[in-house]
């Protein structure tokens, strides 16, 4: 008995001990979780919390605006946007459209954040500033579900409050919209796009706003994706054909977005990216066998002098226009030759709005605040990756012999060799220096693999 009551003693005493510890364990963690809120809420408060405008367009060329090299478009918004921040030469996307947006959504590389099969489980930037009290609106192409009414892979689910858009592309001249969840009509005038997207985001700027929290505004257009069309105000009117005017009514509806910016009073505290998701379509293989363009019409955008186009790991196919304006903070009238890219959004999103880059992933974004603000010349990153079909770092460029591409971005002109380029010198890719730098070729082919490597 007296056992038993020892034993009862002993049982009692442990509860006791437990409860002791539990108690301090909770206490701790009480303590742990108001540190980590204490840290967010000092983040935040060091952080300039600007709102976000980024206007995405679909395979425009390197050398489609004015102030990019064009000699028939009339740009005068986005070269005014260039005047007025700064103009990034050296800057890049992916190669095709589902790939270039989940790597632009999670800062992930597509071997990792999977394109156009993008899963639930990805994190996005929009799913963080959420977190942090940004307001987040997404108009336009989304992609990344499969192009289906997936419901945990759309927008919504995605990190964004608000979605009005396509789930996929126009390639056979027509697109269907989602509102949010839901079904909300289909159309086959592809002129109309332009200024719907426009309209939706000028809505939202004026309407759906919370004026009490700071936000995201990712506008996605389908053009200059084909199908291309203009709508009849600018039909016929540019001197490069219907690119031409389609470029224009992009820069044109695209004004009149930061006019309402202007007007909104939101000029000085938003950061407005411009860029667009890959290069253009200009290979002959897709211009033979596209069918259903606008019979007479020349559909490819500028490459300007960089080689290939949409699909290809030249330059063409990665290197995209890029321009940053936020009045006093981003230095006006700037040309940067950096190496920037659209996987650098999350990490420097992060900085200026007090969030934190997830830690159970491979992030292969870096911070690029330092750069945009002028406080850095080189920037934080010295290599980019082609998934696994070449490497950058510094002005020196890699391409392995079998190039894994697109059927129509293959470019037929090339013998199936490695390549080595100096960019700065021939950023045309056309004088291999493969056999003059062997062991450039080997450290280059060993980064290739390092950072294409799945984490
Ligand atoms: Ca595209």
């Amino acid at each position: 008995m007296e056992a038993t009551s020892q034993e009862w003693v002993t049982v009692n005493e442990r509860e006791k001990a437990m409860k002791i510890t539990l108690c301090i364990l909770t206490g701790c963690l009480a303590a742990a979780v108001m540190a980590a809120q204490r840290d967010a809420l000092a983040a935040q408060s060091d952080a300039l919390r600007p709102n976000i405008l980024i206007i995405f367009t679909d395979d425009q060329g390197y050398a489609d605006l004015a102030c990019t090299g064009s000699k028939t478009n009339k740009t005068p918004r986005m070269d005014r946007l260039a005047k007025e921040g700064t103009r990034f030469t050296n800057f890049y996307a992916q190669s095709v459209c589902g790939p270039s947006r989940s790597a632009l959504l999670t800062g992930r590389y597509p071997m990792r954040s999977k394109g156009w099969s993008m899963p639930a489980s990805e994190i996005t930037f929009a799913e963080l500033i959420r977190e942090v009290g940004y307001q987040t609106a997404c108009i336009g192409k989304w992609d990344v579900s499969n192009r289906k009414p997936i419901i945990e892979r759309m927008p919504n689910a995605q990190g964004f409050d608000y979605y009005f858009g396509t789930l996929g592309a126009n390639d056979g001249g027509g697109v269907a919209f989602h509102e949010n969840n839901e079904k909300a009509g289909s159309t086959r005038d592809m002129g109309s796009l332009t200024r719907l997207y426009t309209n939706k985001a000028i809505a939202f700027l004026k309407n759906t706003r919370d004026k009490n929290k700071p936000f995201v505004l990712y506008v996605a257009h389908t053009m200059m994706h084909t199908i291309i069309d203009a709508s009849p105000r600018f039909k016929g009117k540019s001197k490069g054909s219907l690119y031409g005017d389609v470029v224009e009514e992009f820069d044109y509806e695209t004004g009149r977005l930061l006019d309402v910016v202007d007007e909104l009073g939101l000029r000085e505290n938003t950061l407005v990216i411009y860029t667009t998701d890959n290069g253009p379509w200009n290979q002959p293989a897709y211009y033979r066998n596209k069918k259903g363009h606008p019979k007479g019409s020349i559909f490819w955008g500028d490459a300007g002098p960089l080689r290939n186009g949409k699909g290809s790991c030249y330059e063409g196919g990665y290197r995209v226009p890029c321009i940053v304006r936020w009045p006093g903070e981003v230095p006006a009238g700037r040309v940067s030759d950096a190496i920037f890219a659209t996987i650098d959004f999350l990490p420097t999103f992060a900085n200026l709005a007090g969030f934190k880059v997830p830690d159970d992933r491979a992030i292969d974004g870096v911070d690029q605040t330092e750069l945009l603000l002028g406080k850095s010349k080189e920037g934080a990153r010295d290599n980019f990756v082609y998934l696994n079909n070449a490497v950058r770092r510094g002005k020196w460029k890699y391409l392995r012999a079998n190039h894994k591409v697109p059927g129509y971005a293959r470019d037929r002109e090339r013998k199936q060799v490695e390549e080595l380029y100096d960019l700065e010198a021939d950023v045309g890719e056309r004088n291999n220096l493969a056999a003059k730098y062997p062991e450039k070729m080997s450290e280059l082919k060993n980064l290739m693999e390092t950072l294409a490597k799945e984490k």
